[in-house]
Formats: C-alpha cells, sequence, structure tokens
C-alpha cells in the first residue's frame, strides 16, 4: 500500500474545481486519509519545491503557490503515486491527454492546478510537509467503508 500527497493549487480553489478533481478519485476508489485547505508559507513552499531551487522558474512557482490557499490531500491506495499522476496527465497542460486533470482543466503550464508527489520517498517527505501523523486517518472502520468498493 502506498501513500501519495496532492495539491489543489491555488488556481484549482480559484476556478471551483476542488470537488470535481475530488470526485475523480473517489470514483477511482482511491482512499482520502487526510485533507485540509491552507495557505502555505514561503519557507514551506521552499522546502515543498527544494529539488527545483536552481531552476529559472523557481520564483515565479513559488510564487504562485503562495498566491491563495490550497488544499492538501494524503492519498493511500495501491500504486497510487503512478495512478495519481497518470490521472493528472503531462506538467504542460498543452500536452496533457483530454480525459486527464490537467488535460481538461488547464491550460498554462505556471497554473496548471494539481501537484501529484513523483515517488513512494517524494510522497512521504511531502506528507509531512502539511500533516502530522496524527491527522492522517488510519481507523480500521474507516477501512471497512473502502473494502467492498472494488
Ligand atoms: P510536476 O508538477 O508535473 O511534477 P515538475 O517538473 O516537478 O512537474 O515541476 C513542478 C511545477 O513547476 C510544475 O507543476 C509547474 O507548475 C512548474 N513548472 C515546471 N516547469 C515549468 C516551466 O518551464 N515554466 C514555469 N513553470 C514550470
Ligand atoms: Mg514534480
Amino acid at each position: 500500500m502506498e501513500n501519495t500527497l496532492v495539491l489543489l493549487k491555488p488556481d484549482a480553489v480559484a476556478k471551483g474545481v476542488c470537488g470535481e478533481i475530488i470526485a475523480r478519485f473517489e470514483k477511482r476508489g482511491i482512499k482520502i486519509i487526510g485533507m485540509k485547505m491552507l495557505y502555505l508559507s514561503r519557507a514551506q513552499a521552499a522546502i515543498h519545491y527544494s529539488e527545483h531551487q536552481d531552476k529559472p522558474f523557481f520564483d515565479e512557482l513559488v510564487n504562485f503557490i503562495i498566491s491563495g490557499p490550497l488544499v492538501a490531500i494524503a492519498l493511500q491506495g495501491e500504486n497510487v503515486v503512478k495512478l495519481v499522476r497518470t490521472m493528472m496527465g503531462s506538467t504542460n497542460p498543452l500536452e496533457a491527454a483530454p480525459g486527464t486533470i490537467r488535460g481538461d482543466l488547464a491550460t498554462n503550464i505556471k497554473n496548471n492546478i494539481i501537484h501529484g508527489s513523483d515517488g513512494p520517498v517524494s510522497a512521504k517527505r511531502e506528507i509531512n510537509i502539511y500533516f502530522n501523523d496524527s491527522e492522517l486517518c488510519k481507523e480500521v472502520a474507516y477501512e471497512s467503508l473502502y473494502k467492498d468498493r472494488g
């Protein structure tokens, strides 16, 4: 079982498409184990995107991700990292296939609606930026709700 971290970026909140994106995960049978709306601090944003700190678009990326509230979601499922990346579509919405989240909801690489962890190691690191262990739902009763969903 894997976990992954999704951010519905400030443009998703501004456009009012958070519900649609969350519904796609739910309908796919992916389990939500944590969710919150928050403003990211500049320091948190720099930590989140530290792998990109030397890229020319880093400042623009940080300014965008702190420009408004976002929704952080921890998801759990088998191969959920890859599954969510596939559902997201390519980083550049111009190359994202129709039917993917970016292919349907975004047009611009700078405002591409959603972040998803790119591997299990970054997922663990990123989930820790947004959630304490006690904020992640792992109750047995909650598990049983998902048992029969196939
Ligand atoms: P990902 O979000 O698909 O994993 P990354 O390469 O990790 O893509 O880049 C992180 C974010 O940085 C992208 O989602 C996008 O918002 C932004 N970004 C990536 N490349 C560019 C670029 O060339 N110009 C502006 N922003 C970019
Ligand atoms: Mg990435």
